[in-house]
């Protein structure tokens, strides 16, 4: 492992525009259950297909809603973890560094990235079920004892404002992500399955303009692919050991 973690350190210390595409395996070890191990447990018997739409949201309001206060408060109690860091510390590395994350967690601005786009939005922001109020805290509808709580400015439902299964996700978010992806010269990808489009596509679309692809990831995804470099283990210990090799690799110590 260590010969393709210097091998990758390479490949990115010549890096002038890195974009780290993440899912839900690089919050696991803050903590947070990826998506469909969200599913284990109380919530076994419910599908995140079936949960994670606005159809299923509709034909059951509080039980989705509750399976979103679930995660939230696994979120709220949830610290970025040595592998969120490490991808704060590469700002600091490298000339031009995003982040292109599937997660709702918002654990990389947490970490110090500053430069995050959320393709799936966020389960700390709430708009209402016509979307023509977003933007909204939980402070703003704290007062209310209802479940779901109803919009303050129209009365319509009040829902997270991620993007659920059969939505289009946020047109600036994916339209900055796919030129990210076709212009970056390396993409780094962890902790996601590849299972979820358009998101997964953003891989393939970088290595065909010509970035080097470094997947990190504990077990063989779909993205093991299209990587040039397979980097197996959990993000919390391959990133901060492959950051340390990019620091001295950077400085042109490696030889
Ligand atoms: C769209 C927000 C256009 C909610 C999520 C039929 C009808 C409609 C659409 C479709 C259809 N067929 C296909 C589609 C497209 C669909 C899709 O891709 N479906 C898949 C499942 C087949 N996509 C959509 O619907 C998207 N919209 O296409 O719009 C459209 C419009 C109308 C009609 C057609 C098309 C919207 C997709 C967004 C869905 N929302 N999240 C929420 O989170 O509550 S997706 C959800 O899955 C999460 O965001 C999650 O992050 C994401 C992807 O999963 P991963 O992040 O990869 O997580 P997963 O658990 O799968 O894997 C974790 C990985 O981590 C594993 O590989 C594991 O090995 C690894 N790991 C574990 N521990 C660690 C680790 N790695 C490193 N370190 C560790 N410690």
């Amino acid at each position: 492992m260590q010969n393709q973690i210097q091998a990758a350190a390479r490949r990115l210390a010549e890096c002038r525009k890195l974009v780290v595409l993440t899912g839900a395996g690089v919050s696991k070890e803050s903590g947070i259950p990826t998506f469909r191990e969200a599913q284990e447990g109380l919530w076994a018997q419910y599908d995140p297909m079936e949960m994670a739409t606005q159809e299923g949201y509709l034909r059951n309001p509080p039980l989705v809603w509750r399976w979103y206060e679930y995660r939230f408060g696994m979120v709220e109690a949830a610290q970025p973890n040595p592998g969120h860091r490490a991808i704060a510390d590469l700002e600091q590395i490298l000339p031009q560094v995003t982040v292109v994350t599937q997660n709702i967690d918002g654990l990389h601005q947490v970490a110090g990235s500053t430069d995050v786009v959320e393709l799936h939005g966020s389960i700390r922001r709430f708009k209402c079920l016509s979307e023509r109020h977003t933007g909204f805290t939980r402070a703003d509808f704290a007062d209310q004892a209802e479940i779901p709580p109803h919009c303050p400015r129209c009365g319509d439902l009040l829902r997270p404002e991620v993007v659920w299964f059969g939505e289009n996700l946020p047109m600036d978010a994916l339209s900055r992500a796919f030129d990210l992806a076709e212009t970056c010269d390396a993409m780094l990808v962890v902790g996601t399955s590849g299972a979820v489009q358009p998101a997964a596509s953003l891989p393939f679309l970088a290595r065909r303009a010509g970035a080097v692809v470094i997947d990190v990831n504990t077990e063989r995804d779909e993205i093991a692919c299209v990587s040039h470099i397979f980097l197996q283990g959990p993000g919390g210990e391959v990133l901060p050991a492959l950051v340390a090799v990019l620091r001295v690799a950077s400085r042109g110590d490696l030889g």
